[in-house]
């Protein structure tokens, strides 16, 4: 039965959204999913999170959490089941600084590369495989960045599994090399096997169409047409 206590307001093909979405069911928590058009947003979104006007939000007893970070420390510590984060004072601020680190520096490289052109481009990419090459250091020799369990930081860089190959295919460009990145591709191909994960990305093509035409907008609207 629908928790109509606990809603998730996002995108079908919010990365964001999805972090949240798989944090609720890893901890067996129910909710009602609201679907939200970002390009003519609701007036529930418009009123939830004012400031930012994004998604993903959480509704909890008519109280709204925004952005999928605080989000989903909120999640960790009002239902307790299935640790999220690590207990150790000092495990939590890496993983905040490295949650922090993957949003600023690989997510917004990779973006950028799949959007920009040329030069711009190439060095988004460089930008995003030298970030990721610290990502990969970390999670040499662990199956998970939580350890055996998904935790936190697998959740902050989940898009990395299903998103950012979509992501390389729609702008042509390249990051994951699993030669390069052995233990990263090994975590990857973990993560989405893993029974709560593998069934929730939005479907491929679909997402591929969505990037694409993102690509031709922007590109259209930074040549002035
Ligand atoms: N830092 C935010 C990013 C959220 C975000 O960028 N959401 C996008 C969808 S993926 C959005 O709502 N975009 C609407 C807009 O920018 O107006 C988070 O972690 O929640």
């Amino acid at each position: 039965m629908e928790n109509k206590d606990t809603k998730v307001l996002s995108f079908w093909v919010s990365p964001y959204g999805l972090r949240v979405v798989w944090a609720l069911k890893l901890k067996g928590v129910e909710y009602e999913y609201i679907e939200e058009d970002i390009f003519n947003k609701s007036n529930l979104l418009l009123q939830m999170n004012p400031v930012h006007k994004k998604v993903p939000v959480l509704i909890h007893h008519h109280k709204p959490i925004c952005e999928s970070l605080a989000i989903m420390e909120y999640i960790d510590e009002t239902w307790t089941q299935y640790p999220l984060m690590p207990q150790e004072p000092h495990q939590r601020a890496l993983t905040r600084f490295w949650s922090s680190f993957a949003d600023e520096k690989v997510a917004h490289a990779a973006v950028n590369a799949m959007m920009f052109s040329g030069d711009e481009k190439k060095n988004n990419a460089e930008n995003a495989k030298e970030a990721m090459e610290k990502i990969e250091e970390l999670i040499k020799g662990k199956k998970f960045f939580g350890g055996e369990n998904i935790g936190y930081l697998d959740l902050v860089l989940g898009w990395i599994s299903y998103f950012l190959p979509v992501m390389e295919e729609a702008g042509n460009f390249h990051i994951i090399d699993p030669l390069k990145f052995p233990a990263i591709s090994s975590w990857k191909k973990n993560f989405l096997d893993h029974p709560i994960i593998k069934d929730t990305p939005p479907p491929r093509d679909k997402t591929l169409h969505y990037l694409q035409s993102l690509i031709i907008d922007f590109a259209s609207k930074s040549s002035g047409q």
